[in-house]
Order: structure tokens, then C-alpha cells, then sequence
């Protein structure tokens, strides 16, 4: 699966091309909107999100309900964009009326991106490198994720860190929530304003946002993605390019504003010894191995090992603040504060929904690297294959 994403956060829309789904997949709007909404939520979004309610026409590769091979085109309308019809404008000049943003936000694209580019504005890199384009990749990463619920590999995500605060107590709840499949923990994390599962730790992480909003400040946050029924085998140590977890890293990473990812807990075990690190194996009679421990987050030699896969990423606070920092101002080269641009006091809950949405084509790559196949029903028979050959080795 490839996919790439065009649209401005204040033009007429976002859009994206998946190219590379197998036919016979049963996909709905439904769907590809609920995910949509998924991504619109969370305690510490700004006025923006009040605005859309953001929704996926389908263009193309979709036929009674079931993909057909052929490219997914889709759309996603900005309401916002009936206010920016003179300063986004295509064709028509409205260059003389329209102010010109001359001032970077320390910590964006925005400095970079407007000598990189050669403008006298920053208004063409505030809107391309805004987080709304990840709207286009929920919508496509949806599509990967439906695939991969049909072959029985969920995926969630739940929020460990905001600001501050760890919710730490959780770890009990989250087993029991993964044996029942990733799918589960993500719904039981959406019923929580921050996607925290701890009670204590979601009333203090509201605290906190509260408290940054009135100080004008951001806060950042741990997302931890979950991938079970994933199958033993997919990506190889022969090749650079073929290890899973970098590219399951490079998906996470390519999230704006994620600044780290691990695989598993990495950091931790990078200062304990090996007997503290590694997850011992055992034999069980027509199940196949089993670890009681998964600190590996479920690669081993870059391959998934059988076990549920766990990524952690940190998500650094958003660089559009309220409260100026020290900038300067590009046309006059005099210091002056940064300007604010609207954006949101938090939005690691919504970047949990985005990281989900972007590990699923790579795992489905995965997956047609290893089985092959064009057709969901093919794919299946070989990978059940597969499975059952594995259970009784
Ligand atoms: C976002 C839409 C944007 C921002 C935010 C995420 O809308 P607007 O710029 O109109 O407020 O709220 O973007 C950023 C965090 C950023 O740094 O650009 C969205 O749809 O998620």
C-alpha cells in the first residue's frame, strides 16, 4: 500500500490516494468517519475542531461496498475554508489585501520552511505543515486497518503521558483489555477525554491542560500503539529495508510534533541487564511458544515475534503558544515575540488516533510481502495456512 496526502489546513480540502489495497475488502463510510471523529476528539483541542466534522467522500476504487483494487482517491471538505477564500486563494490575486505573516513560532516549520521555500510569507508552510493533514492519513490508514480487522490484527492506542503526569496503575487493565484484542483498548482509552485508562491519572491530565490553557502554554505527551494478532514472521533482519520496526518507527515519527520512538519499553531495558530484558520462551503442546514477559514490544530480530507489538512515542508540545517566546520579524530583522496562530493546548489523545491509522499499512506491507495475494480471500487462506502450521510445528 502506498499513500500520499495533498491539501492546505485552510483550503477547500484534504485529500489522499491509496494505491496498493487488495479487492474484496468490505469497507463503509461509517468506518472511515468514525475514525475521522476519533481524531477530532480530546480534552485540550482548539476553536478548530469546533468547526469541522471532518467526513470522507469516496472518489474512486470502491464498488457496493468492497474495494476493487484499483486507487481509493478521497476527500475530505474544510468547512473552515468559506473563511479563508481570499487569504488561500487559488488562482484569483489577493496578495496586495492580504497580510503577510513575517514572524516565525519557534519550534515550527515555520522558519525553515519559509527560506527552504524561498516565500516572503509564512502562510504556505503554517497550512501544509499544520497537523490537519493528519485528517487525510486517518481517512487512509483507516482503509489498511478494516483490512487487517478482517484477518483478526486490531490495533489501539492508549495515552500514558500528558504533561506531567504518568497514569502508571494501569498495567493489569491493559493485559486483560489486549487478550480481548487492541481493538478493545482503543475503545475503552475513547471513553476517556485524554485516552487515559487511569481514573486518577485522566483527572489530573485534565488538570494539567487546564492549567497550561490559562498560562497561554502547550503540553506533549507518551502514546503507546498496540498491534495484536499479528503473525509470527512479517519483516526480515536480512535487509536494512525490510526490518518492521524501523519502518513501524518511520510511520510513528513521520506524525507531526513525535519527536521519539521505541519499540516496546527500549529505554528502560537499554539500563538493565540482558536476564532482566529478554522474554524466556516456552513450548506449550499445540499453542506453540509462549513468553510471559513482552519486553521485546513484540519484535524480535526486526520481525514480529508472535507477541502483541508495542510502540511508545513522545509527543513534544505543540510549538503554537499562546505565551510569545523570543522570535524576530523576518521583513524588519527586528526582534520582537512570537504571534500566535490558533492551534490546540493539547492534542497527544488525537495523535493516538493518528498513530494507529499510520502503522497500518505498514503492517499490511508486511504482510503482502511475506503471503502475496491481490484478493482479501486469498490472503486470508494463506495466512490461516500459515497460523495453523506455525500452532503445530
Ligand atoms: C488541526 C487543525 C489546525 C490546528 C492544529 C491541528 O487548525 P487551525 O490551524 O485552523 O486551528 O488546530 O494544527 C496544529 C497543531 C499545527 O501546529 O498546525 C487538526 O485538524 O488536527
Amino acid at each position: 500500500i502506498r499513500y500520499f496526502t495533498a491539501g492546505e489546513s485552510h483550503g477547500p480540502a484534504l485529500s489522499a490516494i491509496i494505491e496498493g489495497m487488495p479487492a474484496g475488502v468490505a469497507v463503509s463510510r461509517e468506518e472511515i468517519d468514525l475514525q475521522l471523529r476519533r481524531r477530532q476528539q480530546g480534552y485540550g483541542r482548539g476553536g478548530r475542531m469546533k468547526i469541522e466534522q471532518d467526513s470522507a467522500e469516496v472518489l474512486s476504487g470502491i464498488r457496493f461496498g468492497k474495494t476493487i483494487g484499483s486507487p481509493i482517491a478521497l476527500v475530505i471538505r474544510n468547512r473552515d475554508w468559506e473563511n479563508w477564500t481570499d487569504k488561500m486563494a487559488q488562482f484569483e490575486s489577493h496578495e496586495a489585501t492580504t497580510e503577510k505573516i513575517t514572524i516565525p513560532r519557534p519550534g515550527h516549520a515555520d522558519l525553515a520552511g519559509r527560506i527552504k521555500y524561498g516565500f516572503n510569507d509564512i502562510r504556505p508552510v503554517i497550512d501544509r505543515s499544520s497537523a490537519r493533514e493528519t485528517a487525510a492519513r486517518v481517512a487512509a490508514g483507516s482503509l489498511a486497518r478494516t483490512f487487517l480487522c478482517q484477518l483478526g490484527i486490531e490495533i489501539g492506542s492508549r495515552i500514558s503521558s500528558i504533561g506531567p503526569v504518568t497514569d502508571t496503575g494501569s498495567d493489569k487493565t491493559i493485559s486483560a483489555l489486549l487478550e480481548k484484542g487492541a481493538e478493545c483498548l482503543a475503545g475503552a482509552a475513547d471513553r476517556s477525554e485524554v485516552r487515559m485508562l487511569g481514573k486518577k491519572a485522566e483527572e489530573d491530565a485534565i488538570a494539567a491542560i487546564d492549567l497550561a490553557k490559562e498560562r497561554g502554554d502547550t503540553l506533549g505527551g507518551i502514546i503507546e500503539i498496540y498491534i495484536t494478532g499479528v503473525p509470527v514472521g512479517l519483516g526480515s533482519y536480512v535487509q536494512h529495508d525490510r526490518r518492521l520496526d524501523s519502518q513501524l518507527a518511520a510511520a510513528v515519527m513521520a506524525i507531526q510534533a513525535i519527536k521519539g520512538v521505541e519499540i516496546g519499553p527500549a529505554f528502560e531495558n537499554a539500563r538493565k541487564p540482558g536476564s532482566e530484558v529478554h522474554d524466556a520462551l516456552h513450548l506449550v503442546k499445540g499453542e506453540g511458544v509462549e513468553r510471559p514477559t513482552n519486553r521485546s514490544g513484540g519484535i524480535e530480530g526486526s520481525m514480529s515475534s508472535g507477541e502483541t507489538i508495542h510502540i511508545r512515542a513522545a509527543m513534544k508540545p505543540i510549538s503554537s503558544m499562546q505565551s510569545p517566546l523570543q522570535s524576530f520579524d523576518l521583513a524588519t530583522l527586528q526582534p520582537v515575540l512570537s504571534r500566535f496562530e490558533r492551534s490546540d493546548t493539547c492534542a497527544v489523545p488525537a495523535a493516538g488516533v493518528v498513530a494507529e491509522a499510520v502503522v497500518a499499512p505498514v503492517i499490511a506491507n508486511a504482510l503482502f510481502e511475506k503471503f502475496g495475494g491481490d484478493h482479501l480471500e486469498e490472503i486470508r487462506n494463506r495466512l490461516n495456512h500459515y497460523r495453523e502450521a506455525v500452532r503445530s510445528a
